[in-house]
């Protein structure tokens, strides 16, 4: 299992902290999910300050055990996909930056969740999208992940959206097999991390096919 390099923004250990400034347990309407760019660093930015401004108790009551669950986390997904079904890929998304596979994001795991997503640093971003699509942590990804992750994928897309696709990518099967063309790999063959970033990074139809943009409004 590939653990993330401890950026400099978990500097502050959650465990000696008295006044963890994420709040979990009802999650506030700005509370970004990790993968929404910027936002996220914003949201993050803008509780550092609340909670420096003696609102901590506030902030602790909401959020007693510091931990956030993958329930909690479906339901911060769900806000921001108010028209599609966002609960299986948010429970990838928790399962890729629940590091030590404790069935929780604590405050280090969620800082380094944000880190990885919200900084600009491409690279950045496809090594968290690696860990996203390796499903089972063995260190490759296979197709069958691409699938899975392609059918979460796809739950995002609101169905009036999925009607105007590519006829090549209007089912989860049609985007897997299309994505897993482009890293020239047999169907029983497994890719490396860094495979998988250099194909995505070199070809911006791959690079399109492993995430999903909402359509602003
Ligand atoms: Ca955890
Ligand atoms: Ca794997």
């Amino acid at each position: 299992m590939r653990v993330p390099q401890k950026p400099k923004a978990s500097k502050q250990d959650p465990q000696e902290s008295s006044t963890p400034p994420v709040t979990t347990a009802t999650p506030a309407t700005e509370t970004i999910p990790p993968g929404k760019a910027q936002p996220a660093k914003k949201s993050f930015q803008q509780r550092r300050r609340v909670g420096g401004k003696g609102q901590e108790q506030l902030e602790v009551k909401q959020c007693p055990t510091g931990r956030i669950t993958p329930e909690e986390f479906e339901q911060i997904y769900s806000r921001f996909f108010p028209d599609s079904d966002a609960k299986t890929y948010a429970r990838h998304v928790f399962r890729s930056f629940d590091t030590n596979d404790d069935g929780t994001l604590d405050f280090k795991e969620y800082i380094i969740a944000l880190h990885m997503t919200s900084t600009g640093k491409t690279t950045r971003k496809l090594e968290w999208a690696f860990s996203l699509f390796d499903v089972d942590k063995n260190g490759y990804i296979n197709k069958t992940e691409v699938t899975e992750i392609c059918q979460a994928i796809f739950k995002l897309i609101p169905k009036e959206e999925q009607s105007k696709l590519p006829e090549d990518e209007n089912t989860p099967e049609k985007r897997a097999n299309k994505l897993w063309a482009y890293f020239e790999k047999k169907d029983n063959g497994r890719l490396a991390e860094g495979e998988f970033i250099k194909g995505v990074t070199e070809n911006e139809n791959a690079m399109r096919l492993i995430h999903y943009e909402p359509i602003a409004e």
